[in-house]
């Protein structure tokens, strides 16, 4: 049996770097390989994949099954794929999987009828049973983990499947499925980012996740469903193993942990570096912490392993927001603390923010600001999205900000967009309005050094309609203000 594993495109407005790896489809290749189901994996961004290119793929690999893996962003791109499965190929089975079918697989499946099954959550062990079972005629009801329409249309979902209790017998993605590792095109290892004070830095795109899940339950994440709130870790000598495999198989020297906590067991992260430092693996890796995961000790310990950026969410200077909304289980201080910390240990760093929580208020806004002013180097900030399984989607549904017959299938008809993001999803916007979340944003850009230059071109190509045109203006409009009330500050400083 042949089995075609898609990845699909992404607007390059929304996401950048995309050449790093799929992870989840280069699992799912090692478990079909597992099972002697021979496996192509395509992605369409980093092999810039066009429709008709991807029909003459279709058509010349003729796969008996097709996975589509989807986050809610590439929901637009992996129906153009369903679609063009069906339309090439006919009647295959074509398995949707990855974070958005986990979130909403009965309304991907109610909506696009390309699509015959959602596989939510680990794929690995239930994505050759589905293949199996379909193989022999068999019933798909007994195949835990899986939603699916009945003949009657109506959507149902089996039992949930468990979580794979040892992930050290989950074999490592086969990275020669990627084009990127086959091609061996150094070149995609990289990719470069801009840093406030040091000007371009390299940065991998080079992925290991040495754990699954998240303990926390922030109000804008879906971490807590996709992972059920569990944190289950790989063993230190299997990760080291993974990361010697990089170095020696691909010449890989520069790796992302893209963990959701790397830190969380410290003790492990600790034996992890050591054992970085005792077998001289030389490679220099990045990854995403929690500040308060964190001590000056494993710190220290991380950057002489390697480690020489983390990125961090603080999501507000405010800790009412902290508390109240997001749940972050996070003081302000400890954030300054900890960026101390690296700052003194010569870590590269950025911190994420979000602006428009739910019952931000102008005050809570500025806070942020300030704390960003505190911390000073590379801040990202960004509106508030509205992702399916969160509690930020609840609130939108009981606001109604998402009407009662929304669907992640169909393009967001929203007031609040940005011109420049051509997919984009919609936006939480509520007690800060819309105008002074633009402002905010505009604050934030011109201190972090950003010109409106890139921004405004793509804003001119996204504008298709008299109303992407109004909303264009408005945001023109919120920008001039901003500049016309600086130039007054201005003069009447120089007055004084
Ligand atoms: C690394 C990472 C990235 C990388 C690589 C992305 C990728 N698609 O792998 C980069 C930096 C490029 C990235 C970008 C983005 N990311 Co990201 N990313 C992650 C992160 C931290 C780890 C992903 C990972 O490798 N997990 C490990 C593997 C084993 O898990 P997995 O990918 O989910 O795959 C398993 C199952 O889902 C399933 N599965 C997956 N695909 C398929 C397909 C089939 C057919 C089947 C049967 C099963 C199946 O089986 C796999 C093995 O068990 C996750 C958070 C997380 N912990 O999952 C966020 C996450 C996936 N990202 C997210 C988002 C929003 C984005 C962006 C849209 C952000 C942006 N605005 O630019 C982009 C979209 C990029 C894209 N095209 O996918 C969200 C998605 C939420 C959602 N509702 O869909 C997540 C869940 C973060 C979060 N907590 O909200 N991301
Ligand atoms: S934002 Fe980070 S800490 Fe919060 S739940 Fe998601 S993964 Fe966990």
């Amino acid at each position: 049996m042949r089995v075609l594993l898609l990845s699909p495109d992404l607007d390059r407005a929304v996401q950048r770097a995309d050449q790093r790896d799929k992870l989840g489809l280069l699992y799912l290749a090692s478990a079909l390989e597992q099972e002697n189901i021979q496996v192509r994996v395509l992605d369409r961004h980093l092999e810039q994949t066009g429709d008709s290119e991807l029909r003459e793929v279709l058509l010349a690999y003729r796969p008996a099954a097709v996975g589509v893996s989807i986050v809610t962003e590439t929901v637009p791109d992996a129906i153009t794929c369903a679609k063009l499965v069906k339309e090439s190929l006919g009647d295959i089975p074509v398995v949707a999987g990855g974070p958005h079918p986990t979130l909403a697989a009965e309304d991907l499946l109610a909506h696009v009828k390309e699509f015959d099954y959602c596989v939510m959550g680990e794929g690995e062990r239930a994505f050759p049973e589905l293949l199996e079972t379909l193989g022999r005629g068999g019933d798909v009801s007994a195949v835990d983990g899986l939603a699916y329409r009945r003949p009657d249309g109506e959507v149902v979902r089996t039992a949930p499947r468990e979580l794979i209790p040892e992930l050290d017998d989950v074999p490592f993605p086969a990275r020669d499925h990627s084009a990127k590792y086959s091609t061996r095109d150094k070149g995609l290892y990289y990719f470069q980012d801009r840093y406030p004070g040091r000007g371009p830095v390299k940065m991998s795109t080079c992925l290991i996740v040495s754990s699954r899940g998240c303990p926390f339950k922030c109000s804008f994440c879906a971490s807590s469903v996709l992972w059920r709130s569990r944190w289950r870790a790989r063993s230190p000598g299997n990760v080291i193993a993974e990361l010697e495999q990089l170095k020696r198989d691909y010449g890989v020297d520069m790796v992302e942990i893209s963990d959701d906590a790397f830190t969380l067991d410290k003790a492990r992260a600790e034996r992890i570096c050591d054992l970085m430092v005792t077998r001289k693996l030389d490679i220099r890796w990045n990854t995403h912490i929690r500040v308060d995961q964190v001590t000056y000790d494993l710190l220290k310990l991380m950057r002489k392993a390697g480690c020489y950026y983390v990125s961090y969410g603080v999501e507000s200077g405010s800790q009412r927001i902290l508390d109240e909304i997001v749940d972050k289980k996070l003081t302000v201080e400890r954030v300054v603390e900890a960026t101390r910390w690296l700052d003194e240990l010569g870590y590269l760093r950025h911190a994420n923010f979000m602006i428009s929580h739910p019952t931000e208020t102008r005050e809570d806004a500025r806070k942020t600001l300030e704390l960003m002013d505190r911390l000073g180097g590379k801040n990202n900030l960004g509106i508030t999205v509205i992702y399916p399984g969160t509690r930020v989607e609840k609130l939108a549904r009981e606001s109604g900000l998402l009407p009662e017959d929304f669907t992640w299938t169909r393009p967001v008809e929203s007031p609040y967009t940005l011109p420049s993001v051509k997919q984009g999803l919609p936006y939480f916007v509520d007690t800060l309005p819309w105008k002074e979340v633009c402002a905010f944003l505009f604050d934030w850009a011109s201190r972090q050094g950003y010109t409106l230059r890139g921004h405004g071109l793509r804003a001119l190509k996204n504008i298709n309609s008299v109303a992407d045109l109004r909303k264009a203006l408005f945001v023109l409009l919120v920008y001039l203000g901003r500049l016309s009330r600086q130039a007054f500050c201005v003069r009447k400083e120089k007055d004084v």
